[in-house]
Parts: C-alpha cells; sequence; structure tokens
C-alpha cells in the first residue's frame, strides 16, 4: 500500500518535445508508469508548465527541472506514504505552494497524481475508472461518445483553415468496435476524396488531414464543410447519424484593443461572428462549438451562449482551464453550456475531478480531451468513462498516440462492462 520508489524522466511526445514519465513502485512490489500531454493552443490561466529554457537541449522546450523537481523533492517526500491520490495531490498543492503550480510545475506534479492513482486502483484490485468513480462518487459509468477530429488547422497544421478542429462525432452505435467502425470509415472516405480532388493526405498534429484549401476567406472552412459531409455520405453514413463539431479555439484571432476578432483580414465584432457559426450550424449538422469567443472576452461568450447555447452545444475550453472557480464563474454568468477537461491545465487528478463535479452539478455537459502533443498513456479514457462525462475528444481515430486511448476504450468494453 505504500510508495517504495518513485523516479521521473524525459520521454517524447507525438510532437518530438519532452514530456515527463514517472514510474512508481509500491513496497507491495506492483509498479506503474504514467506520463503527460502538452497543448498547443494553451489557456492564459492553465497550470505551469516548466521549460528548461537551455537553447542547446530541444530547443529550449527540455523539461530536466520539472524532472529534478519529481526525483529530488517530491519523491523524496512521498516515498513511504500511503498510495491516497487525494492526500497526496494536498500534499503536492502544499508543497508547490503557488496559484499556478509555478514553482514545482504542473508537468512535475501531475504525473505523479496520476502514478498514485493508477497505483491506488492496482492497490485495490480495481479498474483505474473504477477508483477515479468512487472519488467523484459518480452513480454511474459509461463509455463516452467520442469526438473525432478529422480535418486539422489553427495551430495543430499550416492548412492555412483558421478553425483548429473539425470533428466527427458518431452517435449510432451498439458497441466501442462499430463506433471505431464509423469513424474510420469517414475518415478514409475523407482521405478518397481528398485524393480525387488532387489534394494533400498529410495530417495535423491530432491526425486529422490538413490540406490547404485555394478560397478565400471562411469559404475555405465552408469548402472543408463540405468535404466532411460529403466524407460521411460517401461512406454510407446519415448526417442525423454522424454529427460534426468543432473548437475555433479563437483566442489567436482576438483583437483586443479592438474587442473584435480579425479573420483572413476582416473584422468581426460579436454579432457578425456569432452570425457565422449560426450560418455554419444552419447549413450543416454542427451540434458543438468550441471556444467560440476568447476567454477574457466574457460579453462575448454571454452574448453567444444566449442566441446559440439553446440549440447547439457550446463548449468552453481556454475560458475554464478545467478550473472549479472558473466554471462556476461561467455557470454564474451564463457562459458555454459545456466544458472541455483536460488534466494539465490544472495539474492534479483531484482537482480535475472537482472540476467535473462542479460542471456536472450545474448540468454542463463533460467533455473529457486529449492535448495535441501526447503520449501514449490512456490516463483520460478512465477519467471520462469513471466520471460518466459523456464525451471524449481524443482526435483521429489513426495514429499510435490516439489510437491508445480508443484502444483502452475497447479493452474496458471487453474485460469490464456488462
Ligand atoms: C484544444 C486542444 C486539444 P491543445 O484546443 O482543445 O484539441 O488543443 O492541446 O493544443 O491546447
Ligand atoms: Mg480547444
Amino acid at each position: 500500500m505504500t510508495i517504495d520508489f518513485l523516479r521521473a524522466y524525459e520521454i517524447l511526445d507525438s510532437r518530438g518535445r519532452p514530456t515527463v514519465e514517472v514510474y512508481l513502485r509500491l513496497k507491495s512490489g506492483g509498479e506503474v508508469t504514467a506520463s503527460i500531454p502538452s497543448g498547443a493552443s494553451r489557456g492564459l490561466a492553465e497550470a505551469a508548465e516548466l521549460r528548461d529554457s537551455n537553447p542547446d537541449r530541444f530547443n529550449g522546450m527540455g523539461v530536466q527541472r520539472a524532472v529534478y523537481h519529481i526525483n529530488g523533492l517530491i519523491a523524496p517526500a512521498l516515498e513511504g506514504h500511503p498510495c491516497d491520490v487525494v492526500a497526496i495531490d494536498g500534499l503536492l498543492v502544499t508543497l508547490d505552494g503557488t496559484q499556478k503550480k509555478e514553482r514545482l510545475g504542473a508537468n512535475a506534479i501531475l504525473p505523479v497524481s496520476m502514478a498514485i492513482a493508477r497505483a491506488q486502483a492496482k492497490v485495490h484490485g480495481m479498474p483505474l475508472y473504477v477508483l477515479l468513480q468512487q472519488l467523484l462518487g459518480a452513480e454511474e459509468v459509461a463509455l463516452p461518445y467520442c469526438l473525432f477530429n478529422i480535418l486539422n488547422g489553427g495551430i495543430h497544421a499550416n492548412s492555412g483553415l483558421a478553425i483548429q478542429e473539425f470533428m466527427i462525432v458518431p452517435r449510432k452505435f451498439q458497441s466501442v468496435s462499430e463506433l471505431l467502425s464509423v469513424a474510420t470509415d469517414v475518415y478514409e472516405s475523407l482521405r478518397r476524396e481528398l485524393v480525387a480532388l488532387g489534394l494533400s493526405t498529410a495530417v495535423g498534429d491530432e491526425g486529422g488531414f490538413a490540406p490547404v484549401f485555394t478560397d478565400t476567406g471562411f469559404d475555405k472552412e465552408r469548402r472543408a464543410l463540405d468535404l466532411v459531409v460529403k466524407a460521411i455520405t460517401g461512406a454510407g453514413y446519415k448526417l442525423e447519424d454522424v454529427s460534426i463539431a468543432l473548437d475555433v479555439a479563437v483566442s489567436q484571432f482576438y483583437n483586443k484593443k479592438a474587442d473584435r476578432y480579425d479573420f483572413y483580414g476582416t473584422s468581426y465584432d460579436h454579432e457578425a461572428l456569432i452570425e457565422v457559426y449560426d450560418e455554419f450550424a444552419r447549413n450543416y449538422p454542427i451540434i458543438s462549438i468550441e471556444d467560440g469567443m476568447h476567454e477574457n472576452d466574457m460579453k462575448g461568450w454571454q452574448l453567444l451562449t444566449k442566441a446559440l447555447g439553446a440549440d447547439l452545444q457550446l463548449v468552453g475550453d481556454d475560458v475554464f482551464v478545467t478550473h472549479v472557480d472558473k466554471i462556476q464563474e461561467g455557470v454564474d454568468k451564463g457562459v458555454a453550456n459545456a466544458v472541455l477537461i483536460k488534466p494539465n491545465q490544472v495539474g492534479t487528478v483531484t482537482e480535475t475531478l472537482a472540476a467535473i463535479a462542479v460542471a456536472q452539478e450545474n448540468q454542463y455537459s463533460v467533455i473529457v480531451s486529449h492535448r495535441s502533443g501526447e503520449t501514449n498513456d490512456d490516463f483520460i479514457v478512465d477519467l471520462a468513462v469513471g466520471s460518466n462525462a459523456g464525451q471524449l475528444k481524443a482526435g483521429a481515430p489513426v495514429r499510435g498516440e490516439r489510437v491508445a486511448k480508443y484502444n483502452r476504450m475497447l479493452a474496458i468494453e471487453r474485460d469490464f462492462l456488462p
């Protein structure tokens, strides 16, 4: 039950940048590992990710400092300690002592927190998702619906598309394997469309295609949406059975001084931008739009939620950064109706569960999410299942670090669920 040995080391993430993996051995002999992802379109209020800034290693992206914080500071404090994630998360937060985990780094704290949770589940002989269910007090567990990213833009690919993620959401399936079959059918169908048009089938950071369209302005997005629709129907599915979700990741387009959004050389006020979203939603089977307004643009968020919140899932990512207080503030102000959950935005498993709890208490939908730079760690799947989140966003149904998540869903269904 107690921690015998804890060590961290650098590994590479899916973008070839260093990240932290932790190895933990229990006194009883059991061992686990945990590794963490890294985002590109990061919220301003996310917990700190320490990078070494040594230009001689990995262009300054090394994480040796975070590794040292685990091996030099955290491990000595935890070895011999009982394996209890709630108690240890509290200890780590105290040991860090800063608002944004700047002292130890969230990239030092989170992999330890995840490893402890995994080891604790192991000690009790239960799958990780059951431990997370118990910690959250969720009455039921369920496999989530998945948002599969099949077209990449924004800063995840240099396709020239402003919108970062075009995702498909299969809604009719009997099993995980059927779900994955639908997703890969549509993905392959999109590949065929692109080949037929002579467009590139190269992929972006999350495995979605990244073709370069020659259209101007938001016609690029319309072209992309037309292709996604064609891919769905071309694969033999009905549009009511496979919907579309977008992550606009709009923050980089916000002109704070003017309080407007600049896309493709045109400036949009709140109303005009909402009209663009509304037009997209009227013309395409879109059910969900993420980060449609800047994280500090509360007025924009309120207008957007009022205008489209009754008909669409409006997901807050950068605006909530998986923080309880920010989610509560959003609920109080009528901002969004769904919350994206990324453990490394806040830095511990316990705080992530608290963020899910406050979203669920307020009837906000919950989408557990990967990051654009991932590892093969599949923790987020157990988190989505154990918290009964309902939705999981884990990228395209291709590339090892993305399919690791879908393969964990297959395993949970196969091994544990009735
Ligand atoms: C997002 C995420 C994941 P990143 O914006 O939702 O898709 O991207 O990890 O780059 O922040
Ligand atoms: Mg996002």
